[in-house]
């Protein structure tokens, strides 16, 4: 399986994140590519290739132009503003003053286009965001041109970006939009399955209304985790798209017999849709020392659910999303790549 990769990512730092209430080092840092990238490499993984840069085009059939625009130009106008830090949004339209008005403010922008306070924006942001999309289409390409399987090395990650807001650490939802582009290049039906520990709000708001992309995705329950106010199982799809989503949720201390259920469960979906490609929104923050999340699973179940998604025969196209135990990420991420490779190997 080859993996697709850029250093721009690099150029996403920022100083601090919002958490129980006070500001702290980032979890979404870059040393997390860098145990990802040893791991591959210890193991014997292809040597890392490069992303392609591609147009807007496929962005824009997923994302609102306006919130694409406000990306790029976010840190100019905050900088003009007079300010030297990181931007962070503070302030929302909220259910006593719902304005869909976009104030000329840039404080005010960062509110409207935010749906959460813990994602900074620094400098490079939007550079380190734009390769992200670039790296997930590249390898999108790859299985257009018939490759059974590659793993887009994305981060920032994506799957809380939703039509026209960021937050969950992602800006552009680089799942979405390689599944679109897998829709305007031959492939009829798509599947998102998205095993990241949080609900994929921004994945599921995206395609909500589309029969052509069904969404399935297991996460902590909302009722006590991020992102609280989406990802429940009554959620099913609108107009179109009704019985095209497909959720998850799970208790705390759910551990890899509860969730290995749910994917099962997933799986049945999966083939009923008769999806012709697959992609995962893998997330390791499953893990049983993620420091932000509440699930149990250990680095072997990784590896084991890897061979299971490889069962469906789907080609299949990775990409990445969050995981903060960042020692183990390398090794749980790598695990899924090779459990995957295994089965493959073996039908
Ligand atoms: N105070 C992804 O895994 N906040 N995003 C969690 C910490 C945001 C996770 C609570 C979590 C976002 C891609
Ligand atoms: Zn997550």
């Amino acid at each position: 399986m080859k993996t697709i990769y850029s250093d721009k990512h690099t150029l996403r730092q920022v100083k601090a994140e919002i958490h129980n209430g006070e500001l702290v080092p980032p979890f979404e840092c870059k040393e997390r590519i860098d145990y990802i990238l040893s791991e591959l490499d210890k193991r014997g993984f292809d040597k890392p290739i490069s992303e392609q840069a591609f147009n807007l085009d496929t962005v824009h059939k997923v994302h609102s132009k306006d919130y694409v625009s406000f990306l790029q130009s976010v840190w100019q106008k905050w900088q003009a503003a007079g300010h030297t830090c990181d931007a962070i949004p503070n302030i929302w339209p909220s259910r006593s003053m719902p304005s869909k008005v976009i104030p000329s403010n840039i404080e005010a922008q960062l509110g409207h286009y935010a749906l959460a306070a813990e994602t900074a924006i620094s400098a490079g942001t939007w550079q380190a965001v734009n390769a992200a999309k670039d790296v997930a289409l590249t390898a999108a390409e790859h299985i257009i041109q018939g490759e059974k399987s590659a793993f887009a090395l994305c981060r920032p990650p994506g799957h809380h970006a939703a039509h026209d807001q960021f937050g969950g650490y992602c800006f552009l939802n680089n799942a979405a939009i390689a599944a679109q582009y897998l829709r305007d290049n031959g492939y009829a039906k798509v599947s998102i399955l998205d095993v990241d520990y949080h609900h994929g709000n921004g994945t599921q708001q995206i395609f909500y209304q589309r029969n052509d992309v069904q969404t399935l995705s297991i996460h902590g329950d909302p009722d006590f985790a991020f992102p609280y106010f989406l990802g429940y199982a009554n959620e099913t799809g609108e107009n179109e798209g009704e019985g095209c989503c497909f959720n998850y949720p799970l208790a705390a201390g759910s551990d890899y017999t509860t969730w290995g259920n749910a994917l099962e469960k997933s799986f049945e979906q999966i083939k009923q849709f008769n999806a012709e490609v697959l992609v995962v929104s893998l997330g390791v923050d499953t893990f049983e020392n993620d420091p932000i999340s509440a699930f149990k699973l250990k680095s072997d179940d990784f590896y084991d659910y890897g061979k299971r998604i490889a069962s469906l025969g789907l080609p299949t196209l990775f990409v990445m999303e969050g995981g903060y135990a960042v020692e183990e990420i390398g090794i749980n991420t790598v695990n899924v790549l090779e459990g995957f490779n295994s089965q493959r190997h073996a039908v």
